[in-house]
């Protein structure tokens, strides 16, 4: 909201397009042109509002099991494409919804639901999956970094292509409870103190790195746009069949 505010979008012009889960309710919330879908495929339905509306800045909104789970396959071919809609996850590193189960973010050896003894498979790193697929801008940042969280929507927003930020946020009952984390404050404060710049991490020695949650951008490059690869297509057929649509 803050930074649609700033960088001023008409109202009118966004469009909010969300999953299913605790997450995907804030669709419901917001007054702008919203579309609560179906879990797993918010991207999907962004990719065919805009492709018909190409002017409208579309914020998708998904949860962590949401974007990388059931949502994965639609992650990675939306990155692969690079259509200029922005997704925002918010990794609460749980199913915070339905009570608690282990997502593919939840962190290897964290409890979940369905993993009372510990997760044993280890967690993707949304950043990596996002540069590896093709997305042209991926950052993270925390619900304690406000300011960085709303730098890097606006830079996701400025990018012409695919752009992912993932929010770290938390769920104090769905995962706080089964992993003894401490009240929600708690886990605010754990954002706090292990939260580092993403330029300081990549000077750090690999221990503490992986024990600390690196913000900031980590990925940006140029590429062609989806919509704007399609349009040219269109353009050149109508060319040749003489104008005619
Ligand atoms: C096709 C389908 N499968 C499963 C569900 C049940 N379901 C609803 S929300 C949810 C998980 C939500 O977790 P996440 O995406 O991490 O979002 P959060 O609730 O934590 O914000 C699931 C499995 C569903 N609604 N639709």
């Amino acid at each position: 909201m803050r930074t649609i505010e700033k960088m001023q979008i008409p109202a009118e012009n966004v469009a909010i397009v969300s999953g299913i889960g605790c997450s995907s309710r804030a669709a419901g919330y917001l007054n702008f042109q919203t579309l609560h879908t179906t879990h797993g495929r918010a991207l999907a339905f962004a990719t065919g509002l805009k492709m018909v509306r190409p002017e409208l800045t579309i914020f998708v909104l998904m949860g962590d099991g949401d974007s990388t789970a059931i949502g994965g396959n639609h992650f990675i071919h939306t990155a692969r494409r690079n259509i200029d809609v922005n997704a925002i996850i918010f990794n609460n590193q749980i199913y915070g919804m339905t009570g608690g189960q282990a997502s593919p973010l939840t962190p290897q050896g964290k409890k979940g639901s369905t993993a009372p003894f510990g997760c044993t498979e280890r967690n993707f790193d949304i950043m990596k999956l996002a540069m590896g697929a093709g997305a042209t801008f991926a950052a993270r940042s925390t619900t304690y970094h406000l300011k960085l969280l709303d730098k890097m929507i606006e830079e996701g927003v400025n990018n012409k292509g695919f752009s992912i930020v993932e929010a770290m946020t938390y769920c104090p009952t769905g995962f706080g409870r089964q992993n003894k984390s401490g009240s929600a404050a708690a886990m605010l404060n754990w954002y706090k103190d292990h939260a580092v710049p993403v330029e300081k991490a990549a000077v750090s020695d690999a221990k503490t790195v992986k024990e600390r949650i690196t913000i900031g951008i980590h990925h940006q490059e140029q590429e062609a746009e989806f919509v704007s690869e399609y349009e040219k297509i269109i353009e050149s057929q109508r060319q040749k069949s003489g104008g005619s649509s």
